[in-house]
């Protein structure tokens, strides 16, 4: 089935009344992730803002259509692992288990959980949505917060100026685990998403799937909330986030040839808006190194 007519035809299976914010990123991945994956399907969300928002259900109000449990915020993946393992046991590949995480969640707390099941090749689909901080706690900052961020607990003053370390780059990192499936999405290139999560599902029956999404959050990141897709599209036509999958071992990038400049997005994210020409220049090159060494991994 085409991308159209898979989204067209397939049924929304989040119940009305979820809370995010307007214009979450994260909440629009999440409908389509689970239009693509269907009922047949068994959802782990840690705790975070997706989990916040009332997917897993507040009283009878609202929830999922589908089977949907909290874990700890440092257990997804270990938790999920059992839960496959069982449905293997009762011979029901057909069922999907997935995970649909938080930054905070997948690349600090639950990261040990995460690279075991990885490295077992446990058969589930890890998705991290990645809004680049604690967003559900009041904006802290993870490991994936882009250097020169203004967060909670990196402000902006006399003593400090943003987050001063580098992001971990958490798609590198799980690439270098050689597992059946890992990818990068956001939601500007929904085509590519909407593939891409086909992909990890398949994957999933085989082995461990990894994808990274990029999740605007307008709240915490300071842009308007009509300009969710924007920033994504600017995330990835600047290659501040590049889309790439590994498939099997096989790279697949798709490159950018003529960038714009990083500054483009920047300059629409409040949480950017105390940066120095200098600093921005710092990120440009950082962005483009990062891209450097994924033109040399994906021509391998
Ligand atoms: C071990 C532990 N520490 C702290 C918390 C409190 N807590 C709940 S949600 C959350 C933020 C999670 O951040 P992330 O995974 O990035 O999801 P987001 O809120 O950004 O969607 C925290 C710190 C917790 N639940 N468990
Ligand atoms: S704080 Fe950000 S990630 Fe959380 S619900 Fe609001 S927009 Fe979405
Ligand atoms: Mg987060």
């Amino acid at each position: 089935m085409n991308y159209i007519d898979l989204i067209r035809q397939s049924e929304d299976l989040v119940t009305a009344g979820m809370s995010a914010c307007q214009g979450c990123g994260a909440e629009l991945c999440l409908r389509r992730v689970l239009q693509v994956a269907g009922r047949n399907t068994i959802l782990s969300i840690p705790p975070g803002c997706m989990a916040g928002a009332g997917v897993v259900g507040w009283n009878f109000d609202n929830g999922l259509k589908i089977p949907v449990h909290i874990p700890l915020l440092d257990n997804t993946a270990s938790f999920l692992s059992g839960v496959t393992n069982m449905y293997q046991r009762k011979n029901r590949p057909d069922v999907n288990i997935i995970a649909f995480a938080g930054d905070g969640a997948t690349a600090d707390c639950g990261f040990q959980s995460l690279s075991g099941a990885a490295e077992r090749g446990e058969k589930l689909l890890y998705i991290c949505y990645d809004n680049e901080g604690y967003m559900n706690t009041g904006f802290q900052r993870s490991s994936t917060s882009s250097k020169g961020s203004r967060t909670s607990t990196t402000p902006v003053g006399k003593v400090q100026d943003g987050k001063s370390q580098n992001q971990k780059y958490m798609p590198l990192i799980m690439a270098m685990h050689n597992v059946e499936y890992v990818a990068t999405a956001s939601p500007s290139n929904m085509k590519d998403m909407v593939d891409k999560v086909t992909k990890g599902i398949q994957a999933s029956k085989k082995g461990f799937a990894y994808i990274h999404i990029f999740s605007p959050c307008p709240t915490g990141w300071g842009h308007e909330t009509d300009q969710t897709i924007e920033v994504a599209r600017k995330a990835v036509k600047s290659n501040f986030f590049p889309l790439f999958e590994v498939e099997q071992g096989k790279w697949k990038l798709l490159d950018n040839k003529n960038p714009i400049p990083v500054s483009d997005l920047l300059n629409l994210l409040r949480k950017f808006s105390h940066l120095s020409p200098d600093d921005i220049a710092q990120i440009q090159e950082l962005v483009d190194k990062r891209m450097d060494l994924l033109r040399k991994l994906s021509a391998a």
